[in-house]
């Protein structure tokens, strides 16, 4: 089974004000569309969609890509497996501090939740050029990292927790060359219940 592009768990407007409308409907069907369509085509034939039909499994298995098809996975299946988790741990409604098992985990880490989000948004707002800035966890312990491009966490042993893209494409028409502000409002959008879930994977 080719891999497929998901449903998001809400509308387009459901994060209104923070991300607009019109930037999740282009950013989900003409962005992560054309990761998931250009993935399926640079893998056809391999079996590596049979093998690995989740896509995260994909990522953290990138050293059993073909070498031929190492560039494509790691943009289009990073593309794929990032934005799945973008998606899913967004919300109407979200936002304020974390919650739950992932907020001890913060607190032990970075000491407050003040200090890991400091931390974040200055990683997310440093990154030179397209990325992504992840909470992601290793080992049992949590890090702030940044990846370039599509570049995925699973692919240097991280589960990604939660992450903001900061790919122009992701906050352009609202914020222009705002990335600070666009970065400020995604944290209102946070569902700390999904982050919470992908605590406890490993994927
Ligand atoms: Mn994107």
């Amino acid at each position: 089974m080719p891999y497929s592009l998901p449903d998001l768990p809400y509308d387009y407007a459901a994060l209104e004000p923070h991300i607009d409308a019109k930037t999740m409907e282009i950013h989900h069907t003409k962005h992560h569309q054309t990761y998931v369509d250009k993935l399926n085509a640079a893998i056809e034939g391999t079996g590596l969609d049979e093998k690995y039909p989740n896509v995260h499994d994909l990522m953290a298995n990138f050293s059993a890509v073909p070498e031929d098809k190492k560039a494509a996975v790691r943009n289009h299946g990073g593309g794929h497996s990032n934005h799945t988790i973008f998606w899913e741990t967004m919300a109407s409604g979200g936002g304020g501090d974390a919650s739950g098992a992932v907020a001890d985990a913060i607190n032990e880490t970075f000491g407050s939740f003040k200090e890991f989000r400091d931390k974040l948004s200055g990683d997310a707002t440093n990154h030179f050029g397209s990325g992504w800035a992840w909470l992601a966890s290793k080992g049992g312990k949590l890090e702030v990292i940044t990846c370039a491009n599509q570049d995925s966490p699973l692919m240097g042993g991280y589960t990604p927790i939660v992450g903001i893209d900061v790919w122009e494409h992701a906050y352009y028409l609202k914020y222009q060359n705002k990335r600070p502000d666009y970065i400020e409002a995604w944290w209102n959008t946070l569902n700390w219940d999904a982050i919470n879930e992908r605590l406890g994977s490993t994927r």
